[in-house]
């Protein structure tokens, strides 16, 4: 038994392949298709290209390893190598994220990525190791949208007391309550079944997420509400990390930012061409939102950002350029 435990342990670091190759985990929560999976198959691929072969990756697509929040706690034990993830949970471990996850923080994917790959993105980066992980890139899950199996929703008014799925992510949980939507936290494993049954009314996810995750079988409307950027990290086990040479921590890093770069690019192309797919697969799409309005109605919850952040702090990542 000990020795079963002891082996299960070095396959899972990857160490028991042939001739000094390793083979490292990597798991996240959408389909092999989707921007995870393309980012992963081209970081893979650049990894295995810069370490003649000697690294490599095994995906393990749509929450095979559990959740986010499971695969990040995963990354920190060494049961599991590599993650791309959404920042949903992950201000639960380096609560510096949280930062990222203010709604109408960013103006739009050029701010995003200025501010994520400048300095202040580095900042947070460099907060991940003394919370035991390491952090390769960030990438892009994209701008979220509302779904709901009840009507459209074009104003705060139309979405109050909606019972929502929020990730488990406090800085999304205070907006949402701040309209008057009931906030329910769910992995995202769970929430197809949720939404199927009922059990909450709607959710909210990039256009990427929302076809790949099929939520078109289970969700009658889609409004267009972009209310928060949502990025997307690719992070490693420390395990691993410490028992890289320095040329090969920079050949991850390097296949990170190759990985990163076909992950934006495929959020980026899902949601320019991905709502007319929705609304052939019979979702009704409002476009005339009231952003307006939504601001409008999220007033405390800045405040309250404010309060935690400092206001200094959310200031420098809005006048960004
Ligand atoms: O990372 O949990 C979520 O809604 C995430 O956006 C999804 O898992 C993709």
């Amino acid at each position: 038994m000990f020795m079963r435990t002891i082996l299960a342990g070095a396959m899972a670091l990857g160490l028991t392949s042939a001739a000094g190759a390793a083979e490292l985990k990597l798991g996240y929560s959408l389909a092999p298709t989707s921007h995870y999976g393309v980012s992963a198959t081209a970081m893979g691929e650049e990894l295995a290209r810069l370490t003649n072969g000697k690294w490599t990756i095994k995906q393990f697509p749509a929450n095979a390893l559990g959740g986010e929040r499971e695969m990040v706690e995963g990354l920190q034990i060494g049961t599991v190598d590599l993650v791309v993830t959404s920042t949903g949970p992950v201000g639960n471990f380096v609560p510096d994220t949280l930062l990222t996850d203010i709604p109408f923080l960013f103006r739009d994917y050029k701010h995003a990525h200025a501010v994520l790959d400048g300095p202040i993105g580095q900042r947070i980066l460099d907060q991940f190791p003394k919370n035991g992980l390491i952090a390769l890139a960030w990438g892009e899950n994209g701008f979220r949208n509302l779904t709901n199996s009840k009507r459209p929703i074009r104003t705060p008014d139309d979405a109050r007391g909606l019972k929502v799925r929020t990730m488990e992510n406090q800085v999304h949980m205070q907006a949402f309550r701040t309209i008057g939507v009931l906030p329910t936290p769910m992995a995202f494993p769970e929430l197809f079944t949720a939404l199927q049954q009922g059990t909450v009314d709607g959710q909210e996810n990039p256009i990427g997420v929302i076809l790949s995750a099929k939520f078109p079988q289970v969700q009658k409307y889609l409004s267009l509400t972009q209310h928060v950027y949502s990025p997307a990290l690719i992070l490693m086990s420390p395990s691993v990390w410490n028992k890289l040479d320095a040329k090969e921590k920079e050949a991850f890093q390097q296949a990170a930012k190759v990985g990163a770069a076909a992950m934006r690019k495929k959020a980026f192309e899902d949601a320019q061409n991905g709502v007319e797919e929705l609304r052939k697969q019979g979702m009704e799409v409002v476009t005339d939102l009231d952003r307006k309005a939504f601001e409008e109605a999220l007033k405390p919850a800045f405040a309250e950002y404010a309060k935690r952040f400092g206001q200094a702090k959310i200031d420098e990542i809005r006048n960004y350029q």
